[in-house]
């Protein structure tokens, strides 16, 4: 960074500050990895530059002969990494590319039915302070009390009753498996379009260790920054019979130019997961995932819907006299970086919830394995059982020190 420290030595001392940061904690959000320096560089390049409206081929500016080099193979890359008829890699997020789904297939004041945000859903599937409210009428399905799984024939109902014009399935904090077939039948029944956001688990799906929504969907949409393990970033996939609408909706509809510095990083992002290694890195993360679940309900935690099948681990603290904030805020203090989370039926509000969501990507990546998901939940616990004391702070401090030194960043 010695240019950068030269031309702007504030700015070059907070990227070294997040750098040591990142080496020194543990990241257990579900919704963050550690990206390979090689996709970091690939963001960071000159194609950050270049203005390149359109597509390939049918640019809106000259000198695009290298912008339709890299954006045709990272199109290719991600069509084959999920066997998907057409993928458009110019969305700028998740929530972009939701955008782009809905305003291709859509009109203002259209039926959207969609996962409640408190029941694990997202933001911009109508949320209540997301504007994709103000744009449709959603309506929300949640999951059922008893089993906090999706109730599939609730689904299928409320889908009857409302008439909606498109069907989301996806999650930010759902453990479990999705039915994707049996959400394709309830939209094809009501004549609605299916989307699913599969940003959080787009990972565990390109290695093929948990099933893919894409033969069953219209729309696939994701970000490339979570179990995927790239850099910030929105895809969207659809079946051959929606690429005009879809690229017409990206652009010229919701974005302009695309930033080909972040479609260089996909494209390395999705060459390393074509790679035999990923799968490996996958299935390891969702056992570390399950080995978590598992190792709290050993000491007593409600495990929310009983165990994982993918990433994350939902804990719901309510009897335990600790709020998810306080919890999150507990566990930073020692180097654990978390977050609070609502649970199902609770306050949909965050800052009031009593749940603590755990990730495993990011220490998968870093290689960690059962042995030092033993040490983190046994950390965790005591954290939690004295939250307000110092004691277990330095002891949980130290240890925490200890493993990021023994599994450094990936370099
Ligand atoms: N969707 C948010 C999350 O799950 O944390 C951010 O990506």
């Amino acid at each position: 960074m010695a240019v950068l420290s030269n031309c702007d030595p504030e700015v070059a001392a907070l990227i070294r500050a997040e750098e040591q940061r990142l080496a020194a904690t543990i990241d257990l959000i579900a919704a963050e990895n550690h990206p390979q320096p090689g996709i970091l560089e690939a963001q960071g390049s000159v194609f950050a530059v270049k203005a390149a409206e359109g597509y390939p081929a049918a640019r809106y500016h000259a000198g695009c002969l290298h912008a339709d080099a890299l954006e045709t193979l990272a199109m290719e890359r991600c069509q084959a990494l999920f066997d998907a008829d057409h993928a458009n890699v110019q969305p700028h997020s998740g929530v972009a590319a939701n955008w782009a789904v809905y305003f291709a297939n859509l009109k203002p004041g259209d039926r959207i039915l969609a996962m409640r945000l408190s029941h694990g859903g997202h933001l911009s599937h109508g949320a209540a302070a997301s504007a994709t409210r103000r744009c449709f009428r959603f309506a929300h399905y949640g999951v059922d009390p008893a089993t906090e799984t999706i109730d599939y024939d609730a689904v299928a109902q409320l889908a009857a009753r409302t008439r909606p014009r498109m069907l989301v399935a996806g999650a930010s904090s759902y453990p479990r498996l999705i039915d994707y077939p049996r959400l394709a039948a309830i939209a094809a029944d009501v004549g609605a379009l299916f989307l699913v956001d599969m940003a959080h688990i787009a990972g565990l799906v390109a290695a093929g260790v948990i099933p893919s929504p894409v033969p069953h969907a219209d729309f696939v949409t994701f970000t490339t920054y979570k179990t995927l393990g790239g850099s910030r970033g929105g895809v969207i996939l659809c079946r051959a019979r929606f690429k005009r609408p879809i690229d017409r909706s990206v652009f010229p509809g919701c974005q302009g130019t695309p930033a080909l510095n972040m479609i260089a990083a996909k494209a390395v992002c999705f060459r390393l997961a074509l790679q035999p290694e990923f799968r490996s890195l996958q299935q390891q993360t969702i056992a570390n995932a399950r080995h978590m679940a598992q190792a709290f309900q050993h000491r007593d935690y409600r495990v929310v819907t009983g165990g994982t099948d993918n990433h994350l681990v939902l804990i719901d603290l309510r009897s335990r006299g600790i709020s998810g904030e306080q919890a999150e805020k507990t566990l930073a203090a020692a180097g654990l970086i978390a977050n609070r989370n609502p649970i199902p039926f609770e306050s949909p509000d965050p800052d009031r919830s009593g749940g603590l969501r755990l990730g495993t990507p990011a220490i998968t990546t870093r290689g960690m394995r059962e042995k030092e998901v033993d040490l983190i939940v046994d950390w965790i616990d005591r954290l939690l059982q004295n939250p307000d004391h110092d004691r277990p702070r330095r002891s949980v401090e130290a240890g925490v020190a200890d493993l990021c030194r023994r599994f450094p960043l990936p370099s």
